[in-house]
């Protein structure tokens, strides 16, 4: 059976309230962009041809070890959102000491994420990530009395990810392959965020019903399998993303989840070699604009609740301690306790 864990105070399966006993009080200023979307931040040079060029190369690839977070989800589900509003934070929160780790080409590098920092102060979202290419980050951050994080995390478009499924015009379903290279890293320590599209699975009509859960429960196979990358475990946290447009249609995450991920939960649940952990996420207010003939989406206000539970499972998840302030601590889930009651026969 499977682990199962909630951040935030429990019991989950009965509803989940996100808000509950956030401590406020020692975390860094909100960064609130409402009513000033054009906040003002340190400006950095940015030379745009070098951030176009900025790819991994496979050589660099092997041999590599350490701390691998990769983000995963269908096209548009929220994956760059979710890691630009990560880096961004981690640059806000001033208890925390954030600290880029790259190597090679670290000039093209820094200058991406201090790019992604200051557009998402501005309010913009990230473009779609182009298909084919892959890009890899490395951070660290610690907080005073706690021990350091460093990982890597990749850039990936969902168009690279979904090639995972069975396609009747393509024989051999196959996921990008650099991504593939870093997944079976032998000294690599990995997690992972599944990103959940929340407004994609409505009901009525309008969304792409068990797209997901299919594309989820084929991927967790795959890492799992013998014939695919053969991971003895798996630690992923769910997310459900865009939580502001839904979340008056669902009880819970769990709910969430229990409707529209039957296959992935069923995994989850049967298996020893998952923990899973399942949160909501939104990067806050979002409104669209017309800029130049277009419509953009446009982060009007930071919502500083849910970057908060990301942030506290990455670091528990790669450090096994919990951050001070205003990070939730990670928590076993009533029913995942009672699970464990269960099988082990206290
Ligand atoms: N309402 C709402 N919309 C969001 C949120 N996060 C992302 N979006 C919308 O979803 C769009 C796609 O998000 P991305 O982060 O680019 O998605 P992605 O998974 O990286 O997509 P690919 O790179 O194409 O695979 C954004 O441009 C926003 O319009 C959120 O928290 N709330
Ligand atoms: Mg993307």
């Amino acid at each position: 059976m499977g682990t199962r864990e909630v951040i935030g105070s429990g019991p989950s399966d009965l509803g989940f309230d996100i808000h509950a006993d956030i401590d406020d009080s020692h975390s860094s200023p909100a960064p609130d962009l409402r009513g000033d979307p054009m906040a003002p931040v340190r400006e950095v040079a940015i030379d745009p041809s070098a951030v176009l060029d900025f790819s991994v190369r496979s050589d660099a690839i092997q041999g590599r070890e350490g701390n691998f977070l990769f983000t995963v989800g269908s096209t548009g589900s929220g994956k760059s959102t979710l890691q630009h509003f990560l880096v961004y934070w981690l640059h806000c929160d001033r208890t925390l000491n954030l600290d880029y780790a790259s190597t090679e080409e670290a000039h093209v590098h820094d200058a991406h994420l201090n790019q992604w920092i200051q557009e998402f102060a501005r309010g913009y979202l990230p473009e779609r990530t182009p298909q084919g290419t892959l890009q890899e980050f490395r951070i660290g951050f610690s907080q005073k009395g706690r021990p350091r994080l460093d990982f890597s995390f990749v850039e990936i478009s969902g168009e690279d990810i979904r090639s995972i499924l069975p396609n009747p015009s393509d024989p051999m379903p196959r996921l990008h392959a650099q991504l593939e290279q870093y997944l079976r890293l032998q000294g690599a320590n990995r997690r992972f965020v599944f990103v959940s599209d929340a407004t994609a699975n409505r009901r009525d009509g309008t969304g792409r019903v068990f797209y997901e859960d299919i594309l989820f429960s084929t991927l967790i196979r795959y890492l799992l399998s013998e014939r695919g990358v053969n991971l003895k475990k798996l630690n992923i946290l769910f997310v459900a993303s865009k939580w502001d447009a839904v979340k008056s249609d669902y009880r819970s995450v769990q709910a969430y989840f229990n409707t529209h991920f039957t296959q992935t939960r069923a995994l989850v649940d049967g298996s020893s070699r998952i923990r899973a952990s399942f949160i909501p996420f939104s990067v806050g207010d979002i409104v669209l604009a017309e800029e130049g003939g277009e419509t953009v989406a446009r982060v009007r206000a930071v919502d500083n609740t849910y970057i908060r539970y990301l942030v506290s499972w990455v670091y528990h998840s790669f450090k096994g301690t919990h951050l001070r302030g205003g990070y939730p601590r990670v928590a076993r889930s009533l029913m995942g306790r009672l699970m464990d009651f269960a099988r082990l026969g206290y």
